[in-house]
């Protein structure tokens, strides 16, 4: 039998997949190709083909859970999708120019990282009743510290005061997830395999996530200037979401697929 998504998934995996045929074309047209010793480069390349394969698996993927965890794969999906096609214009501006494309960061950013936050919702919301203002609270947490660090970086506020409003952001979310709301639901509504997903989750949002405010303060805040540290810079932000975006969501399906095993146990 067909299943109902299927028609809908194959749709937005084939959305995908023109997507980056269509980048591919765009880079090509530009002047200057990637050269074989530009790790940055290749970083860009590797990054930006995980997330496309990604983006195909969580979509599919959806066919196989049952109908409450759907929507934390679509919206799994979806961070890699966005991400994705932030990459492809990212590496074509780091192979023809050498420049850091951090304003389609920051623009990526504001899309995905909302989206990884109502994660935290979604799979509490699968096996229990969640109050819709601790999506709110996360919403707000995460757009202070996103708001906070564009200002300084586009150079709308001076770097420092803009990059404490952003950890305020940050801390408001971490402590949503380790000691509010968020947490206490966890601990005392969800099952096991729930309770270890958010666990890994929230970690990677205290020591993944600690990577890009790291890069703001070493790029800013230390006096040295950020082109010495460019390269190794976008290296490590690309790895970042390797483990941000593709890693969460695999935790994410992991927990999904477990659950819906254990309900057709039962
Ligand atoms: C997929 C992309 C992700 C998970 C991006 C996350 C970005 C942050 C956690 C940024 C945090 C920042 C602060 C905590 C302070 C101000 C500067 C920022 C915006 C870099």
């Amino acid at each position: 039998m067909i299943h109902p998504i299927w028609p809908q998934a194959t749709a937005l995996a084939t959305t995908g997949a023109m997507m980056a045929v269509f980048s591919t074309q765009a880079v090509a047209a530009s002047t200057n190709t990637l050269q074989p010793d530009d790790f940055v480069g290749i970083s860009f390349w590797l990054i930006s083909m995980a997330l496309v394969a990604s983006t195909v698996f969580f979509f599919l993927e959806r066919d196989r859970v049952s109908a409450k965890w759907k929507t934390s794969l679509t919206v799994s999906g979806l961070v890699t999708l966005v991400a994705a096609v932030h990459y492809f214009y990212m590496r074509d501006v780091w192979v023809s120019t050498g420049d850091t494309p951090t304003v389609f960061r920051y623009i990526d950013w504001l899309i995905t990282v909302p989206l990884l936050m109502i994660e935290f919702f979604l799979i509490l919301s699968a096996v229990t009743k969640v109050p819709a203002s601790v999506f709110w609270r996360l919403m707000v947490g995460t757009l202070v510290m996103l708001v906070g660090g564009y200002l300084g970086e586009a150079g709308y506020m001076a770097v420092l005061p803009a990059f404490v409003i952003g950890m305020v952001g940050w801390a408001y979310i971490l402590y949503e997830i380790f000691m509010g709301q968020a947490s206490k639901i966890n601990a005392e509504k969800a099952p096991q395999s729930v309770q270890s997903a958010f666990k890994t989750m929230r970690l990677i949002v205290t020591f993944g996530w600690a990577i890009y405010p790291l890069g703001y303060f070493f790029g800013y805040l230390t006096g040295s200037s950020p082109t010495e540290s460019v390269n190794a810079l976008n290296i490590i932000y690309n790895l970042a979401d390797v483990l941000n975006k593709i890693a969460f969501g695999l935790i994410i399906w992991n927990v999904a697929v477990q659950e819906t095993e254990s309900q057709a146990k039962k």
